[in-house]
């Protein structure tokens, strides 16, 4: 079975551990989120693609969720004492090796694609992990700071700001003129299933969707998709999705996330319109929105959505698989 996955960061990478122990088996594909990439200290860092990495590698930072297991962060205190910055961003020395092989990569000439591939012969993450592209796309967030509006670089925004101040507008810097990496488009249209995992929706599968082509190969596609709900009891699990959700013009609930994906158009259902999804899980403590979500033309069920162990998310993934066999 050949599965692709559209993948951000911490909620994707869990997601894909209980997916791996779901269907050891399967082919899978993960389309990883760039759109958080940051240039810094002459370096290329992809927050996204590291910790999908990391996590089916071996080498994350558990605790944590993004970064290397066993860090120190001497190269960081060196900068700092030179007085270089920025101090809010923890880069640690082990993985200051990932970055560095990158850039010399990319220097040499090779696409991220090829990088990411290289990478993961040292990782072997047990997956395809293709970036979104591999052209430049940075995702900005657009706030109100000191009483003045000014745009800010995603990690900027999480990392310095914690999210803190509400954001007006999340744009994906260079989208318009990016491509879909090599092999993006191709494991969409051969994929026997297309899942997104509890990845932020504006952020991660948003910014994937932004790259030209990806969505209309998603919606064209002839296997079912299916997500799952990054949000849980009107919140989300971690992180800031309720404010970028808030910044698009989304309520932060399992339903309204669906819809902000939208029904396929499929000609065997009544009722569906010209979105993304053809099923979608939500918790069981939001069992209530199931009817939304169905009115709105998705197939929804409501079962345990918290990735609290490998058990617990390869169960997550079984039932997404179903629901995809259901709708299919
Ligand atoms: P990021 O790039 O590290 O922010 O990771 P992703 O975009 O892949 O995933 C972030 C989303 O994962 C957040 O919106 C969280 O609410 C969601 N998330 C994290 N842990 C869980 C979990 O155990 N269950 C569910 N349903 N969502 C989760
Ligand atoms: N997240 C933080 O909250 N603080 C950090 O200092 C930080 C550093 C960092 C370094 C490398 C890396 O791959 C990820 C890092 N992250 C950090 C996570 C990062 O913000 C990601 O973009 C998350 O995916 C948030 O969406
Ligand atoms: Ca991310």
């Amino acid at each position: 079975m050949r599965i692709v996955v559209l993948a951000g960061g911490i909620g994707g990478a869990r997601f894909l551990r209980g997916l791996k122990a779901a269907a050891p088996d399967a082919d899978i594909t993960v389309i990883g989120n760039t759109g958080d990439d940051i240039h810094l200290f002459g370096l290329k860092v992809c927050p996204d693609l590291d910790t999908v990495m990391y996590t089916l590698g071996g080498g994350i930072n558990e605790d944590q969720g993004w970064g290397r297991a066993d860090e120190t962060f001497r190269v960081k205190e060196e900068l700092a004492a030179y007085g270089v910055g920025p101090e809010w961003f923890g880069l640690g020395d082990r993985d200051f090796a990932t970055h560095i092989v990158r850039t010399q990569m990319l220097g040499a000439g090779y696409p991220l694609s090829a990088v990411t591939q290289a990478l993961c012969d040292r990782w072997q993450p047990g997956v395809r992990l293709l970036p979104m592209t591999d052209d430049r796309i940075e995702t900005h967030v657009a706030i109100e700071e000191d009483g003045e509006q000014r745009a800010v670089h995603f990690q900027e925004y999480w990392v310095r700001l914690r999210a803190s101040v509400d954001a007006k507008a999340v744009v994906p810097v260079g989208a318009e003129q990016a491509a879909p990496a090599p092999g993006v488009l191709e494991a969409v249209a051969q994929a026997d299933v297309i899942l997104f995992p509890p990845s932020n929706p504006v952020v991660s599968v948003g910014t994937i969707l932004a790259v030209p082509g990806i969505r209309e190969a998603i919606a064209e596609a002839g296997a079912p998709v299916v997500g799952l709900s990054p949000l849980v009891g009107d919140a989300p699990v971690r992180g800031m999705a309720d404010k970028v959700l808030a910044a698009v013009g989304v309520a932060s609930t399992a339903s309204a996330v669906a819809g902000h994906y939208g029904a396929r158009r499929r000609p065997a259902r009544d009722g569906a319109g010209a979105g993304l999804l053809d099923g979608w899980l939500v918790d069981t403590v939001d069992a209530g929105r199931v009817p939304e979500v169905e009115a709105a033309g998705i197939r929804c069920r409501a079962v345990p959505l918290m990735m609290t162990d490998l058990d617990a998310t390869a169960a997550m993934a079984r039932e997404a698989l179903a629901l995809a066999e259901e709708v299919r």
